[in-house]
């Protein structure tokens, strides 16, 4: 009995269910990936769906991250146990969802061919991420702690670090990350442990932004 992921390959928003799986050493066993399977598991019928040891299900990826998150409370992913860390850990989780996954898809998204390119969405896609970047360079720069939350990985790291690997790899260039230096070298220092090479492999930083086709 284990835990089992639908997800299609390489999505994004199984790889802070994956990383945190990793983080506090639970199998999770990943089947082909089949439409039909998460139309009829989950109410909303997007992936990723979780099915537990028990039979539960449960949607949303964030929402499952932080319950394998939550199934250990020695490895830190929540925080140092007080219930100021966790919601920390919880802020900068909502922070991903609404201020960085909307921007990063809608500006790379044309890119891997999942949506049409518009110029409009283009542009204030760029602007939003600028924005949100700003703010996590801010936290980061305090220097308060080496990680979002505190002095180790948290789910909070987990999360926004894997709402930013394919904006990273593939638009956002140099010239963009320019502003960030602090979310650059807390981001690369994520990829390089251990925890997220076995999911997101090495990370190579985006050179030259790859732009969608003009409808
Ligand atoms: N808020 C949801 C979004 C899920 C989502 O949009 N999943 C996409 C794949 S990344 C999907 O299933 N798309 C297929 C569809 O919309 O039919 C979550 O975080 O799980």
């Amino acid at each position: 009995m284990s835990y089992t992921l639908h997800t299609p390959a390489g999505n994004f928003r199984a790889f802070k269910i994956l990383i945190a799986a990793e983080y506090n050493s639970i199998p999770i066993d990943i089947p082909e990936f089949d439409a039909s399977k998460t139309t009829s598991l989950s109410p909303t019928g997007k992936a990723p769906v979780l099915e537990t040891p028990s039979g539960e299900v449960l949607f949303e990826s964030t929402s499952i991250a932080r319950f394998i998150a939550r199934l250990r409370r020695d490895t830190g992913l929540t925080g140092d146990g007080s219930i100021a860390q966790e919601a920390a850990v919880d802020q900068w989780c909502d922070f991903a969802t609404n201020k960085l996954e909307l921007p990063a898809c809608v500006w790379w998204y044309p890119v891997a061919g999942y949506m049409p390119f518009q110029q409009l969405a283009y542009n204030k896609s760029k602007e939003d991420l600028r924005n949100a970047l700003k703010i996590l360079n801010a936290h980061l720069k305090e220097g308060k702690s080496e990680f979002l939350v505190n002095d180790q990985v948290t789910l909070a790291d987990i999360v926004v670090a894997s709402a930013l690997v394919y904006p990273f790899k593939l638009v956002c260039d140099p010239k963009f990350v320019k502003k960030f230096p602090a979310v650059v070298a807390w981001f690369k220092k994520c990829a390089e442990e251990d925890e997220f090479k076995a999911v997101i492999g090495e990370v190579v930083m985006c050179k030259k932004e790859i732009k969608a086709p003009a409808p």
